[in-house]
C-alpha cells in the first residue's frame, strides 16, 4: 500500500497504470510505502499501557526513517485521579523525549481536537500499537463519515466482530490513514548496537557530550546519557529499555 504510480487515463473510465514510483521510505510492518508519519495508539487502560512495545515501533520508525507521534488513548478509563495524573506522566515522558504526545479519550472527544487536525492532514499516515487499543474506534471519531470496524466482540465467532483484520488504506481528511491490525509483539530491526542511540532521540541529543564518541551509554566513564538519567531529565524507564534493546541486539550477533 501507499505506492505511487504514474497512471494513464484511457476511454470510458479507464486507465492503465504505467510505472511504479520509487519509494520515499518502506515501513515492514504493516507493509505502507511513502508513510508521512507512523502515529502509535496505546491504550491507558484495557488493555494497559505498554512503554516496551511502544519503544520498539519507535525504533521501528526511526530505523525506516518516518518520524512518529505518540498517542496514549482511553483516558476516560483511568481509574481516578492519581491513574490519570500517571497517564499525564507518560504522556510527558513522550514529549520530555523529543516526540510528539497525545493524551486522548476518544470516547468523551478530550484532547482530541489536535490529534484530529494531525490525522487530517494530506499524505500518508499509518497507526500501529497492539490489537485493541483503540485505533479504528479514534478514527471512526475523526472521520465520523467512515463506519468501522471498531469493537465489540461477535459472540458467534468469538473474535471483534468489526475488528481490522487487513490493513486498509482509508481517505480521512486531506490525507490516507492505513488503519493497521495491531500486533503484540514488535523485533527490532537490523541495526548495529551503536545505531541504537539515535532511536532515542533524548539520548542522541546528549551523546555528544559523552568522553567517548562510541559510548554506548552503559558502563563508559564520563557517559553525558547516564549523567542526564541521574540528575531526573532523561527517564529512567526509557533509559533501561534501551539498555535492555541493546543486550537483544547484541545477543543477536551473538548467535548469528
Ligand atoms: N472507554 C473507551 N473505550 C474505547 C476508547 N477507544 C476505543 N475504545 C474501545 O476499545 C475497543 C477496541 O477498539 P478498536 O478501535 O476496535 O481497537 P483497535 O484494535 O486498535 O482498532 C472497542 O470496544 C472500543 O469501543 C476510548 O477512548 N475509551
Ligand atoms: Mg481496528
Ligand atoms: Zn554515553
Amino acid at each position: 500500500m501507499g505506492d505511487r504510480v504514474a497512471f494513464r487515463p484511457l476511454p470510458r473510465g479507464e486507465g492503465a497504470i504505467e510505472a511504479v514510483l520509487p519509494r520515499r521510505n518502506e515501513l515492514a510492518r504493516p507493509p505502507v510505502a511513502n508513510v508521512e508519519r507512523v502515529v502509535v495508539v496505546m491504550a491507558w487502560r484495557e488493555p494497559d499501557f505498554q512503554p516496551e512495545l511502544l519503544d520498539r515501533i519507535l525504533v521501528q520508525a526511526h530505523a525506516a526513517g518516518i518520524r512518529a507521534v505518540v498517542v496514549v488513548t482511553k483516558l476516560d478509563l483511568a481509574r481516578d485521579a492519581l491513574d490519570r495524573a500517571a497517564a499525564e506522566a507518560a504522556r510527558a515522558v513522550y514529549e520530555g523525549a523529543g516526540y510528539e504526545a497525545h493524551l486522548v479519550s476518544a470516547m468523551t472527544g478530550e484532547g482530541l481536537a489536535p490529534l484530529a487536525a494531525r490525522l487530517r492532514e494530506p499524505g500518508v499516515q499509518v497507526l500501529a500499537g497492539p490489537s485493541g487499543s483503540g485505533k479504528s474506534f479514534l478514527l471512526s471519531r475523526v472521520e465520523p463519515g467512515l463506519s468501522l470496524r471498531s469493537g465489540e466482540v461477535s459472540r458467534r465467532t468469538g473474535r471483534g466482530r468489526h475488528t481490522t483484520v487487513h490493513a486498509r488504506l482509508l481517505p480521512i481528511g486531506a490525507g490516507w490513514v492505513a488503519d493497521t491490525p495491531g500486533f503484540s509483539r514488535v523485533a527490532l530491526p537490523a541495526m548495529a548496537s551503536g545505531e541504537l542511540g539515535a532511536a532515542f532521540p533524548e539520548l542522541a541529543v546528549r551523546a555528544a557530550g559523552c568522553r567517548f564518541r562510541d559510548c554506548l551509554h552503559r558502563k563508559e566513564p564520563g557517559c553525558a546519557v547516564r549523567e542526564a538519567v541521574a540528575r531526573g531529565e532523561v527517564d529512567r524507564g526509557r533509559y533501561e529499555r534501551y539498555v535492555q534493546f541493546l543486550a537483544e541486539l547484541e545477543a543477536r550477533r551473538r548467535w548469528r
